[in-house]
């Protein structure tokens, strides 16, 4: 008999960690298992002796780490025999909701800010067959809305004030020590709602009280500059970033996230838009990885930090890029204007000049 296992999914992989029993019915698309990879030339070009790590979470079956959560929250919602989910989003969790409730047979209601959700997570959404509400709010709008209307209707939220959503993400966690061996030293991603940030940190911590690993990252959280409620330090009516996921200015896990930073020995920064964009760039043009823009965040905070050495030389450091580049075409195609291709004569002369111009 082959001993071969195929890969079926993070709640498989870790299932003695997750709130599932032997009965079970899992929901799922095989998401987790996504790669680290170490950049190369950033290390190089900014001068600095660190090993930096991406975790490309926008190679998940929908193109973010959202999925993670995503197959916990559905399977548990089946198994409780909800015939309905719901959520508020910028995007990427009506993208997974729509996805695995498509696998699981059941439906899904989105509320998304309008106008203000990147294209190919509208696309995605639309395709999966999620039942679309655009409301003319933002996001932290949408989430309150979700929460009143969850207490009269039978849907169950599947944004991340469900804890199954949390339990799922923090599997990313588990498996960066799984690949490294040990906790890196600087663990950076975007915050938004913060259920990321909580994730990861449960995550280390259940693996260190398991002494599956030795010690736990300090915990480096970035925002956009116009929706920076962990910098402020208070709540913001009115968030703006061209970063859509993380246009937030309620976040959910408020306490949660401030635990993370404060166990940690952490911190929280903000970033330009322009920040983001260039770190987004960079990463694609200096490592072939593209990412959306809020996923980008993450570097620009390691890179700042690893700058002015608040993570010194030698450090161990992962950043999660939570989204797929594909996600937001619209901005990426914008960022690149200047470099538009132009149209030449179809023949071997006109093709062999362009080539040799850019020599
Ligand atoms: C690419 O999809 O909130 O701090 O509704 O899509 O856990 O919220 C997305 C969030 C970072 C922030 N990067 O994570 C949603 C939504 C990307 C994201 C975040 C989001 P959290």
């Amino acid at each position: 008999m082959s001993t071969h296992k195929h890969y079926t999914g993070l709640i498989e992989r870790y299932r003695d960690r997750l709130p599932v029993s032997a009965s079970t019915r899992i929901i799922s698309l095989n998401e987790g298992n996504t790669p680290m990879i170490q950049l190369q030339n950033i290390p190089r070009l900014i001068g600095k002796d660190v090993d930096i790590y991406v975790k490309f979470e926008g190679l998940n079956p929908t193109g973010s780490f959202k999925d993670r959560g995503m197959t916990m929250a559905v399977t548990k919602a089946v198994e409780d025999g909800s015939q309905a989910i719901i959520c508020a989003s910028t995007g990427n969790t009506s993208a997974a909701a729509a996805a695995y409730a498509a696998r699981a047979g059941i439906k899904a209601f989105v509320l998304i800010p309008d106008g203000k959700i990147a294209q190919g997570k509208l696309a995605q959404t639309l395709m999966y067959g999620a039942e679309i509400i655009q409301i003319n709010g933002n996001f932290d709008r949408g989430m309150a809305l979700v929460k009143e209307v969850a207490e009269q209707a039978p849907v169950t939220i599947v944004n991340s004030i469900n804890p199954f959503r949390i339990d799922g993400q923090k599997t990313a966690a588990f498996e960066i020590v799984d690949d490294l061996g040990s906790a890196p030293d600087y663990h950076c991603l975007p915050v938004g709602n913060a259920g990321n940030i909580t994730a990861y940190w449960k995550g280390y911590t259940e693996y260190a009280t398991s002494r599956v690993c030795s010690t736990r990252p300090v915990m480096c959280g970035y925002q956009a500059a116009g929706a920076a409620p962990f910098v402020a330090g208070h709540m913001i009516d009115e968030p703006e970033t061209i970063a859509t996921a993380i246009r937030i200015g309620h976040p959910q896990s408020w306490d949660f996230a401030w635990a993370a930073q404060k166990e940690s020995g952490g911190w929280f920064d903000k970033f330009a838009d322009e920040q983001i964009l260039a770190a987004q760039k960079m990463l694609s043009q200096y490592e072939g990885i593209f990412c959306e823009p809020a996923s980008a965040t993450s570097l620009a905070g390691a890179l700042q930090d690893i700058g002015s050495g608040k993570i010194p030389e030698g450090s161990k450091i992962v950043c999660t890029l939570t989204g797929n580049g594909l996600k937001d075409p619209d901005t990426a195609i914008a960022q690149c204007s200047a470099a538009h291709p132009v149209t030449i004569e179809a023949s071997l002369d006109a093709v062999k000049r362009a080539i040799l111009d850019c020599l």
